[in-house]
């Protein structure tokens, strides 16, 4: 077991992408020991007749031409790919208590896991057992709960069909309890948008970013996570579009970027993408961009798309009036720009035909994230910019299916034709009430109310923050269930009751299955495995959800028939679906389409399905974050605090202790500051540091082992790796309306270790 943690920072000295990407994708085979796998991988990885990527959500290029797969695509399919087993005689030897103490990275290095487990508290390890077994004692482990007390959980990895069954066992059962990675990630997002557009969802296609003139990059790092992305930004320069980036960090992909599917690229030549990153402040992106529209409005009405504003608006006079009355000097301190910077940004947008931004969880993980969106979205529609090629709003999704999910029902809250339909289509009563979210579900951990807790995937105790003490919750639990891939923390937390179920990944051969997902901008297609399972005793997803059904509700649904033959889920999703969703006519034929069908957005037809049948502008006001109520309250010393993913991890799978765009190599306990606020604290670079969490509950939490590192960041704001860091902050530190864990604005106070 390596848990070596020892970071040293130097420049990487290279573009990102370029040939060290390629490197590293072999390397990610080679390290798992199947080093030929990488042919096959790089031949099916979002091509036609393969599988759908399990890494990020950016769309395929469809375009039936070369590889459409990047470095960080291949980590997660080796990953997957691997040949190595968590098998019986891994769990016979290692006790959880044992295994609590492993890093997260070396939990996942054991392998996959191949056969039903069940914890035994005698000896404290998991053991094997038969499926039949696992599945009657899940059931009636339900069935002696009160639905009200269960929770079921889901990761974006999972396809439509398995998101769809699992939704439908749930509230079948009596439980709407359907928190999601979603509630963590993109959920502002989908707030937001659904609210001034009618539409939860992007309004763009790939296409678009072949004819914006103008992309705007917000809070994202796509070089690392949505590499993809990079070849869309980098193609739009070279045709002569501008891109610009808000982020508090001048990451490596914006100034330098080589395209590893070109031959320069590979040669190592890179190239400038952003034309510039504006270093705002965390958090500080709702003042700057009404800094933006309040200098666009007092350069005079006739800049704005008056004619759509008339037509498809509403409340454009309050917007204009909130923007005249605020002042530059709040907005400045704000945003962390200057006034000349705000100008610049200004003129690109009002030279600019269409515009299109995109956003990711710099703008999502703050207690303002809906506000934040909500200003996006009124600074497209001053020109509008939604509805038009090369322009509109793009949220850019995590999971590779976090959206499908959502599309299936997999989620605490649907419309009631959803349910209407669901209760005819296989003649049972649901459960209509809407159930919780993520936060509200590990608030009924830790209150007790909740008892029962099974999971689609993800890695909960560790995602979610407060994880030490929500992870003891499900230790108190009378059932805990994981559907996984491989083991992680989570796992070593089980209930009275605690199973592991193993189930089969996007690159696993199902039978002769094909299984679907929707990818970031609404694309829904086929995913087939190429690789045989491992064990005869792995499931595939939706083959799973079916066995549990069949245990726990065997007459609310044909699970032998579904499980037999996937097309007879996708019939069932196209009838629940009708009218609540467009597109899915045909599913099951269509499904085969190369490249799939694109699920029809009204907004991005300018249908605006809002009470008011208009888009409507939101007004918001700069109010108060959480680091400036511990500022006031503890003083000018505290700092804002992001916890952000290296290039060598996917959420909390952690791959490797390398972030080679940010120049760190070998450790990830690290905490980028500016030189300024290391002297202003006698600390020096490299040192090691205490950190500490200034929750507003007052449970005080504090992390040592950590090292300060100087970098290139706005002064006040430093930023750690997650999950890491995670646990500085409270599960009460999250966005209004959605509750989405403020993961990127923790006031924290930092100090050399020796007076830690
Ligand atoms: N390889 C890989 N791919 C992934 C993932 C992964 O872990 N690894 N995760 C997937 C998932 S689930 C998601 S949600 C996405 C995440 O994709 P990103 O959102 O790109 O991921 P983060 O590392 O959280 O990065 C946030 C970026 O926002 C910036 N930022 C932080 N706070 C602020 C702020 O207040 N304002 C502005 N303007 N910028 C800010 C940070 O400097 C950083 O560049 O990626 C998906 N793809
Ligand atoms: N501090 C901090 N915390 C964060 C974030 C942050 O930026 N900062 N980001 C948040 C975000 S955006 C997200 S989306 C969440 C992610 O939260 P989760 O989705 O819960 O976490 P993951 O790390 O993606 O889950 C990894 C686990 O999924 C399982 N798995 C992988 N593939 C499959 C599969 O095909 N099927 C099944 N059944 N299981 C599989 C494996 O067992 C693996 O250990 O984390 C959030 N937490
Ligand atoms: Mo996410």
């Amino acid at each position: 077991m390596d848990d070596k943690d020892d970071p040293v920072h130097r420049e990487f000295g290279h573009p990102a992408g370029g040939r060290h990407a390629v490197a590293s994708a072999l390397t990610a085979f080679a390290r798992q020991g199947i080093p030929l796998k990488v042919v096959e991988s790089f031949r099916a990885a979002n091509r036609a007749g393969g599988f759908d990527c399990p890494g990020c959500a950016f769309p395929d290029r469809n375009d039936g031409r070369g590889v459409d797969s990047c470095e960080q695509g291949q980590k997660a399919i080796a990953w997957e790919m691997t040949r190595r087993v968590a098998d019986a005689g891994f769990f016979a030897r290692h006790p959880l208590a044992e295994l609590r103490v492993w890093p997260d990275r070396e939990l996942e290095n054991v392998g996959r896991l191949t056969q039903p487990l069940r914890y035994d508290a005698a000896s404290d390890t998991y053991r094997p057992i038969p499926w039949d077994e696992a599945c009657r004692l899940a059931a009636t482990g339900l069935a002696a709960l009160n639905p009200g007390a269960v929770a079921f959980y889901t990761s974006g990895r999972s396809s439509n069909e398995a998101a769809f069954l699992w939704q439908f066992l749930a509230r079948a059962y009596g439980s709407a309890h359907l928190p999601d990675s979603s509630n963590l990630c993109h959920e502002p997002s989908g707030y937001a948008m659904k609210d001034m557009l009618g539409v939860g969802k992007g309004t763009c296609t790939l296409d678009d970013f072949e004819a914006a003139e103008l992309i705007v990059v917000i809070g994202q790092n796509p070089a690392s996570n949505h590499p993809r992305m990079m070849a869309a930004l980098h193609r739009a320069a070279a045709r002569g579009a501008t891109v610009i980036a808000l982020n508090p960090l001048d990451e490596l992909g914006f100034r330098d970027f080589a395209d590893p599917k070109e031959l320069g690229g590979l040669l190592g030549r890179g190239a400038r993408v952003a034309r510039k990153v504006y270093r705002v402040k965390i958090g500080g992106d709702l003042a700057a961009l009404k800094g933006v529209m309040k200098s666009l409005l007092a350069r005079g009405e006739a800049l704005l798309d008056q004619e759509f504003i008339a037509a498809h608006t509403q409340g454009f006079e309050a917007l204009r009036d909130d923007l005249a009355a605020e002042s530059w000097d709040a907005i400045l301190v704000e945003s962390g720009l200057t006034r000349a910077e705000i100008e610049e940004i200004t003129d690109l947008y009002a030279a600019s035909r269409a515009t299109l931004c995109t956003w990711c969880m710099g703008i999502t993980h703050h207690e303002h994230a809906v506000a934040t969106v909500q200003t996006i979205v009124n600074l497209l529609l001053l020109k509008g910019n939604v509805g038009r090629p090369g322009a509109g709003a793009v949220p850019v999704r995590g999971h590779s299916n976090v959206q499908g999910n959502r599309t299936m029902g997999a989620t605490g809250k649907v419309p009631a034709r959803f349910l209407d339909q669901l209760e005819a289509v296989f003649g049972v009563p649901v459960q209509r009430a809407p159930g919780l979210d993520a936060v509200g579900v590990a608030q009924g951990l830790l209150d007790g109310t909740l008892r029962g807790f099974l999971a689609l995937g993800g890695n909960f105790g560790v995602a979610i923050p407060d994880g030490p003490r929500v992870r003891a919750a499900l230790e108190n639990c009378e059932l805990t269930v994981h559907v996984a891939t491989k083991l992680n923390r989570t796992h070593l937390h089980p209930g009275r009751l605690g199973l592991i179920l193993p189930a089969l990944g996007r690159t696993d051969r199902d039978r002769d299955e094909v299984v679907t997902v929707e990818d970031s901008m609404s694309m829904t297609h086929a995913s087939r495995g190429i690789q045989e399972p491992l064990s005869p005793a792995m499931r595939g997803e939706p083959a799973l959800v079916c066995a549990l059904g069949e245990a726990l509700l065997p007459g609310a649904a044909p699970w032998g028939k579904m499980a037999a033959d996937y097309g007879a889920i996708r019939g069932r999703i196209e009838a629940c679906l009708a009218g609540v969703f467009d597109g899915f006519a045909d599913y099951d034929a269509r499904v085969g389409q190369p490249g799939g069908f694109w699920l029809p957005n009204a907004a991005a037809r300018r249908q605006w399905n809002t009470a008011s049948g208009r888009a409507e502008f939101r007004v918001h006001a700069m109010a108060e974050g959480p680091v400036h109520r511990a500022r006031r309250r503890v003083g000018p010393q505290v700092l804002a605090l992001m916890t952000v993913r290296s290039h060598d991890q996917f959420n909390t799978t952690v791959y490797g202790q390398d972030d080679r765009y940010r120049g760190i190599f070998g450790g990830r306990r690290v905490l980028f500051m500016n030189a300024r606020d290391l002297a202003g604290r006698g600390i020096a670079d490299g040192a090691a540091i205490a950190i500490e969490g200034l929750a507003e509950d007052g449970v005080p939490r504090q992390l040592h082992g950590f090292r300060a590192v100087a970098y290139d960041i706005p002064e006040g704001c430093v930023a750690a790796y997650f999950p890491e860091a995670t646990p500085l902050m409270a599960l009460s530190l999250a966005s209004r309306i959605t509750a989405t864990p403020a993961y990127k604005e923790i006031p924290v106070l930092v100090r050399p270790a020796a007076a830690g």
